[in-house]
């Protein structure tokens, strides 16, 4: 971890694991193992949305290329994955069979991650300009780069779930103001469904997910120096929230904690029994997401859904 990070996550702990209830930014997940972990969690049998949202992709990659005749695609969050590189094989197509350039756009906050996937890319797609630029998509001042044409934007993955209400509708309007009329934003949404799948979906039987989210511990650990912090003191648990129609990922103590960070130079304690709330969910119906973006400031084109109606990828317009 870098000092900055360090203190970042010194920051995040303060402010979090002495909330009521406790709680830890759902990013500190996503170390060198939690991105392994996650990897892993894609190709689980129970976790469906990747592979619902890829086959979705999979079916409209062509048609989104000749729908919005975007020049630059910015991405949220750096692809190397299957769905990325189903848009930017068809966004080259069109390139190709049209003349023109197409640019693609990774965002992330990690150089490394960026620079490794456009190399990658690059190898790939030698007819793609790729220019990975390093930003936090969630900051206030939310720009996109510069382009000939249309620009399309894309968040996929279902990410938009670990957004609470109100980050969303806030990180919603940013964007549609970051857009140009005619610019387009693609969006992958989980959809309500079966309580008992959803909650599978994170509650798998190989216990992936639940050493996904224990993982968090670890990182604590490591990241504010707290010898004692033992990963085997918490368990998994995944909840389905009907109100806030969410999945939840909590870290319940399996017995009284009590550790000193160094880190924070601060002890924290929990009783047995007591969660940590680590990551949302969030999952939506279709209309009700139609008109969140339509609140925001976007016209909404298409929605497409896989054959299982699982998972949704709306197409919407500034
Ligand atoms: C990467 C945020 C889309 O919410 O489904 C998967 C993360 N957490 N299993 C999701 C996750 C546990 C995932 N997103």
């Amino acid at each position: 971890m870098t000092a900055d990070a360090g203190r970042q996550l010194a920051d995040d702990a303060a402010d979090g694991l002495w909330s009521d209830p406790p709680t830890l930014p759902t990013k500190w997940l996503y170390d060198e193992r939690g991105s392994l972990l996650f990897d892993e969690i894609t190709r689980l049998p129970e976790y469906y949305p990747t592979r619902r949202e890829t086959s979705i992709l999979y079916a409209r990659a062509t048609e989104i290329a000749a729908l919005t005749d975007a020049a630059t695609m910015v991405e949220f969050g750096s692809g190397t994955s299957t769905k990325t590189r189903l848009l930017l094989a068809a966004f080259a197509d069109r390139a190709e069979a049209t003349g023109r350039r197409f640019t693609y756009v990774p965002l992330d906050v990690s150089t490394e991650i960026l620079e490794s996937s456009a190399a990658e890319l690059a190898r790939d797609y030698p007819d793609i300009d790729i220019e990975p630029a390093v930003a936090d998509f969630t900051a206030p001042d939310l720009t996109l780069p510069a382009s000939d044409g249309p620009r399309i934007a894309v968040f996929l993955g279902g990410t938009i779930g670990n957004f609470d209400d109100a980050m969303r509708a806030t990180f919603l309007g940013r964007l549609a103001k970051a857009l140009d009329p005619g610019d387009y934003f693609l969006l992958g949404a989980d959809l309500i469904k079966d309580t008992g799948r959803l909650v599978a979906a994170y509650n798998d039987k190989a216990g992936v997910t639940a050493d996904f989210n224990r993982n968090m511990i670890e990182v604590l650990r490591r990241g504010l120096d707290a010898d004692g912090l033992y990963v085997d003191d918490f368990d998994h648990i995944a909840r389905w929230n009907p109100v806030q129609h969410r999945i939840e990922m909590w870290l319940r103590a399996r017995r009284d904690v009590d550790v000193r960070f160094r880190g924070l130079d601060r002890n924290w304690q929990l009783e047995r029994g007591a969660e940590v709330l680590t990551e949302i969910s969030t999952k939506f119906d279709r209309s009700t997401l139609a008109d969140e973006l339509a609140q925001a400031g976007v016209v909404v084109e298409r929605q497409w859904t896989d054959d299982h109606d699982d998972f949704l990828v709306t197409l919407s317009r500034r």
